[in-house]
């Protein structure tokens, strides 16, 4: 049984975050998902559209994934990976070796970002129209 884990705030929930968690599914057998609190945001000074309850939901909803997790912390990640078993840990390329520390525990790998799509891009339009 092969575990990846990937953090995220899945936002507006879009095909950059559908196309993540497609191939997140197709490298093992159990996706885990932890998704960023509100106030685990405001930390990093993003300010999130859709609430918390509301972005799990949606999550938990895509055949992908297998298990959501709260992002509480930035030091959860070494606890979490243990805690459940992880084998890879997984995440965009925009977060390329921010998480390297992680290569003694699991397997670290980082996945190109779909193009022409972010929850940032979306807000624009939306304030556009
Ligand atoms: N993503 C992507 N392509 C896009 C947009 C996002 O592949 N066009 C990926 C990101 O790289 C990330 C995941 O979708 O792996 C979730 O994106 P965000 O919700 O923006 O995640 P972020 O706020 O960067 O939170 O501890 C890590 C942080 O919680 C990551």
């Amino acid at each position: 049984m092969k575990t990846i884990i990937t953090y995220g705030t899945f936002d507006m929930f879009h095909i950059g975050h559908l196309n993540l968690l497609r191939q997140l599914k197709e490298m093992g057998d159990k996706v885990v998902v932890a998704v960023s609190t509100d106030e685990f945001n405001l930390g990093k000074g993003k300010k999130t559209l859709i609430p918390y309850e509301q972005r799990v939901q949606i999550v938990e909803s895509i055949q992908y994934v297998d298990l959501v997790i709260p992002e509480e912390s930035w030091e959860q990640k070494t606890s979490d990976v243990e805690k459940y078993n992880v084998d890879v840990f997984a995440i965009g390329d925009d977060w390329e070796g921010k998480f390297d520390f992680l290569k003694d525990q699991c397997e670290v790998i980082y996945l190109a970002r779909t193009k022409n799509i972010s929850t940032t891009d979306l807000k624009r339009s939306l304030k556009r129209l």
